[in-house]
């Protein structure tokens, strides 16, 4: 008798255990989903994006936009070159951007959604998007007018 009420609880722990489980894969599959909707699509789109690493450092003409990139993008070294990043049309697009500045800043390109908040120094923000139309638009910082670089798609 005493067995049995023994294997009973077993049992129930094992389907508390099994619940507990499902619960978490999906919270953390909702959130890993999630993460993959570009900020200006609706579904999660399921592909490597084009990096883009984007800085703001302080200089002596002001801050400034830095891009230390990989594909597409013309590097910046020089706080008087500002960042021109080139892409095709319907690549996926991740910026991440670090503020290396103690003054806070932010990007934003309104025509794909893409808004960071205003990050503190050293703060990081990765923003993915669609680059779904053609064109040349401006990244800029709302906090800094003058801080700003091109986007050009293809
Ligand atoms: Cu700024």
């Amino acid at each position: 008798m005493g067995k049995q009420k023994h294997q009973t609880k077993l049992e129930k722990n094992t389907i508390f255990t099994i619940i507990g489980i499902i619960v978490i894969c999906s919270v953390g599959g909702y959130y890993v989903i999630n993460s993959m909707i570009p900020v200006n699509g609706s579904s999660p789109v399921f592909g490597a994006p084009a990096n883009f690493y984007v800085k703001s450092l302080p200089t002596q003409h002001g801050p400034t936009f830095v891009l230390s990139s990989t594909k597409g993008g013309k590097k910046s070294f020089s706080p008087t070159l500002k960042p021109i990043v080139t892409v095709n049309r319907g690549e996926l697009i991740s910026f991440h951007m670090i503020n290396e500045d103690y003054q806070k800043h932010n990007l934003n390109m309104d025509e794909f959604n893409v808004h960071t908040k205003d990050l503190s120094y050293f703060e990081t923000q990765s923003i993915t998007f669609i680059a779904d139309k053609t064109g040349k638009f401006t990244f800029h910082c709302t906090l800094h007018p003058e801080m700003s670089g091109t986007f050009i798609v293809k």
